[in-house]
């Protein structure tokens, strides 16, 4: 059995960590499994928008298993956070948008898988914090790396030293959410970012992701050298004719089935 939840209508797959007895911690099974449902929605034609929440009204994924790593040397803490990073690698690089909808506790681990998924949806009871200082160890699934980028430096350095917690609303104050929804319309909130996002060209949307996933960080004459090079790439792709004739023709595009 698996710790994943899949539920897929529409073209958009929603993937529920289900371990609501541990608030979701994530260990290594966990872990794998829901590597192994990200590939699966990955390679599903029929899917366009992955979104990602955790079982239960408490927590999104209050972190890693703080009792599997208890026991846990160096050599299985390096396999435990190779895992991660190739978890978090996963969901970050995905050519399908994935949409955090965080349910609850984001901690540790669970902060910095949401902060591996493209757009943040959290419920107004959501709480968001990279506490690993006061485990003395640190963010090790790139919470030292995205926490920054997301929500500036000198704001990621005090959450990651003190382990403060944020709720939902600092949370947006401080850019690291989209949206704050109640807790009632969380999914529905991300199934009408997905519905907009469906609309549009999946090559589109997939080359986009890569332009400022790979461009960010990078100089502006790196970054624009990657846009220019992905923008050509999509000249003359059955996608990118369908969308400029509708246009020129004055009906909407079908980028796929009947989304
Ligand atoms: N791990 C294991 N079990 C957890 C857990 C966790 N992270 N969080 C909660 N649980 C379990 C509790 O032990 C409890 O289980 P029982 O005692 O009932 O068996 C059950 O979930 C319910 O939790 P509580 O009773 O504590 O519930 P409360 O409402 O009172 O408190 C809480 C909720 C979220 C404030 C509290 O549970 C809490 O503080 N949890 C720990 C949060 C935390 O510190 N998270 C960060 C974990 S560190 C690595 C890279 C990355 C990482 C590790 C390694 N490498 C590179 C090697 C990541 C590290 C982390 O994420």
């Amino acid at each position: 059995m698996s710790f994943i939840l899949t539920d897929i209508s529409n073209h958009i797959a929603i993937l529920t960590i289900n371990r609501p007895e541990a608030l979701n911690a994530m260990n290594n099974m966990v872990v794998a499994d829901l590597v192994s449902a990200v590939k699966s929605c990955i390679d599903d034609e029929n899917v366009g928008v992955i979104i990602l929440t955790g079982a239960g009204d408490k927590a999104f994924v209050a972190g890693a298993d703080i009792k599997q790593m208890q026991s846990n040397g160096p050599k299985e803490a390096l396999t435990f956070g190779q895992m991660g990073q190739h978890m978090t690698l996963l969901i970050e690089n995905s050519p399908k948008p994935v949409i955090a909808a965080v349910n609850g506790f984001a901690l540790g681990g669970g902060c910095e898988i949401s902060m591996a998924c493209h757009i943040r949806v959290a419920s107004e009871t959501a709480t968001f914090g990279q506490p690993e200082v006061l485990l003395g160890i640190l963010p090790g699934w790139g919470g030292t790396q995205r926490l920054p980028r997301l929500v500036s430096l000198g704001i990621a350095n005090e959450l990651i030293t003190t382990g403060r917690m944020v709720s939902a609303s600092e949370a947006k104050l401080i850019g690291l959410v989209n949206h704050v929804v109640p807790p009632n319309e969380l999914i529905d909130k991300c199934k009408e970012i997905a519905a907009q996002i469906l609309k549009n060209g999946p090559n589109a949307i997939a080359k986009s992701l890569a332009c400022i996933r790979e461009g960010f960080g990078t100089s502006i004459k790196e970054g624009l050298k990657i846009e220019v090079d992905l923008f050509s790439k999509l000249f003359g792709t059955e996608e990118a004719n369908e969308g400029l004739s509708a246009f020129v023709e004055k009906r909407k595009p079908k980028f796929r089935g009947n989304a």
